[in-house]
């Protein structure tokens, strides 16, 4: 939406193609009860305009999809964007056609349409994925991914639920449900580390406070290096003495929001033994919380420690397993055999339910750009040339594929999504303002930069300890064949390091691009 906004300014013709039927994208699909920003939402909207900014009115600290979806809506109605995007508009191929200098784009219809340029928006969790179980489709009852939660309006009350999977999607369906439903079975097959998220509403008087200190909010982020309001402490977690080191974490810990992630010591994302203690902590107020010692070590990451994975935050999500109407079954201890008409079969038992849901994740970051047939060139796959690791320059571009543009592809930092967004928007304009500006028709990055780029991606993300455990941050999906290896998608040298790289490219006059 704020790509269609500043390409418009340049005066140019812009088509949207959008799968949805509407507006929103993630905030869109994703009506799972609960579902909501972990990321305060006075920090999680759009900068570029004062007007917006001021006229806006988060009801929380930490809003609701409602809320979301409802001030995406405000967006395209206060800007006008409706009129340049197509709905239901599912694009399934794009391919180059060198002769032309024009990508044509097909879409699920068939209709097609050519541009001279494709920017790909396409949001890193946009592709959802069901596990592959024998007998998913013989269930009796509704059965549905949390991206794909119905429409229609669905009472849970009173009724036998199942659910599989327990990442930052599982915890705000579990935590929001179990109050209603009648009987819940969570399907864990690794438990995350999560930490309470202390979400309350805004007063009038912080929305004042809010509304007159904007400026200095989106400063901060640009000052931090996942564009949060936090920033890491420049202490080792190891140089402080055990009291302090305590004293901070039970702080961070009553604090809302990302703070007890990214705004740790300097050392818990990156030195195993800093990242242990800090372990030691979280599990230690799991098993607070938790009244059985049995279940609370379930829920105890063994495998990685804490926060190597993204760290979903919590309300009263450990407390649920004190319900005598919730159950935690470990699927390592009993597995899943398959899904029944009735339910789920474990090795050691039938569990019957009414409803299924499957917060089962997505293939991430490179996911849906290898659901669309992109072709450069020559007939040139983007699907083959990433089925390794994908290979980008600044994950703006990649090799091969001339005036494809990636909004928020691989290799990009991220971190405070929309702040990563406007960043990256603008500097795209700014390279086609260029190209306009010179009467350049085709960019492409050069081979030696992407490969340096490409190079850099991974060195940086070699450093954190996060690069070296599974999830979809590192590219595996184990429903998606071929995804069982860790790859690095996201540019995790700093966000602050990636504006200085990609402002350093533009006032370079962009040598590290070959345009005609
Ligand atoms: P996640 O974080 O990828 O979580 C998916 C969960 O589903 C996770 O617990 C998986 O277990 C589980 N899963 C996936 N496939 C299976 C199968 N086949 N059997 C059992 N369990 C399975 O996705 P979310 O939607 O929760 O969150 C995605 C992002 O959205 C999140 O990081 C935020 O940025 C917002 P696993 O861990 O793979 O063992």
């Amino acid at each position: 939406m704020y790509q269609l906004h500043r390409l418009r300014e340049l005066g140019m013709r812009v088509r949207v193609f959008e799968a949805g039927s509407d507006v929103g994208g993630t905030w869109y699909w994703n009506r799972y009860p609960g579902a909501r920003f972990d990321s305060e939402s006075w920090s999680y909207g759009y900068s570029f305009s004062e007007e917006l900014l001021q006229e806006w009115e988060w009801p929380e600290h930490f809003a609701a999809q409602p809320d979301t979806l409802r001030y995406l809506n405000h967006v395209a109605d206060k800007f006008d964007l409706r009129r340049d995007i197509r709905f239901d508009s599912r694009v399934v191929a794009a391919h180059f056609d060198d002769a032309a200098n024009r990508w044509t784009v097909t879409l699920e219809s068939g209709e097609q349409a050519r541009a001279p340029l494709l920017i790909t928006a396409l949001g890193p969790l946009s592709a959802h994925t069901l596990p592959n179980i024998p007998g998913r489709d013989s269930f009796e009852g509704p059965a549905f991914h949390t991206a794909r939660w119905p429409r229609e309006p669905m009472s849970l009350a009173g009724k036998r639920v199942g659910i599989i999977g327990t990442g930052a999607t599982a915890i705000q369906v579990i935590q929001t449900i179990a109050g209603e439903v009648g009987h819940l079975a969570v399907f864990q097959r690794t438990p995350n580390w999560a930490a309470p998220l202390h979400n309350r509403p805004i007063t009038p008087e912080e929305q004042k406070r809010i509304k007159a200190s904007y400026r200095e909010i989106f400063e901060r982020c640009r000052q931090t290096d996942t564009c949060f309001i936090h920033q890491a402490d420049p202490r080792s977690a190891l140089e402080v003495s055990p009291e302090e080191r305590e004293a901070f974490w039970e702080k961070l810990y009553a604090e809302p929001g990302f703070g007890i992630w990214v705004g740790n010591f300097r050392d818990v994302l990156t030195d195993p033994r800093a990242n242990a203690l800090a372990s030691e902590f979280v599990a230690r107020k799991i098993r607070e919380r938790v009244r059985d010692p049995k279940v609370a070590e379930k829920l105890i990451p063994k495998n990685h420690g804490f926060g190597t994975r993204r760290l979903p935050l919590e309300s009263g999500y450990y407390e649920v397993y004190n319900q005598d109407n919730v159950l935690l079954v470990d699927i390592n201890e009993t597995p899943i055999e398959r899904i029944t008409p009735k339910g789920i079969r474990t090795s050691d038992a039938e569990h019957e339910f009414d409803v299924l849901i499957y917060a089962t994740g997505f293939d991430g970051v490179t996911g849906p750009y290898d659901r669309i047939d992109i072709r450069g060139p020559g007939g040139r796959r983007l699907k083959d040339d990433w089925a390794g690791t994908p290979r980008t320059f600044l994950g703006m571009q990649a090799e091969g594929f001339p005036n494809m543009l990636m909004v928020l592809g691989p290799h990009t930092a991220r971190g405070n999504i929309p702040r990563n967004i406007e960043e990256i928007v603008d500097w795209l304009t700014g390279l086609i303002r260029h190209m306009r500006a010179h009467g350049l028709t085709r960019v492409e990055p050069r081979p030696e930069a992407v490969a340096e780029w490409t190079a850099h991606v991974e060195e940086a993300a070699s450093r954190l300890l996060f690069s070296r455990v599974n999830s979809w941050q590192t590219g595996v999906n184990r429903n998606v064949e071929g995804r069982d290896v860790r790859r690095t998608l996201g540019y995790y040298g700093g966000a602050v390091a990636y504006r200085r790289k990609i402002e350093a490219v533009a006032a370079q006059g962009y040598r590290e691009f070959e345009f005609r």
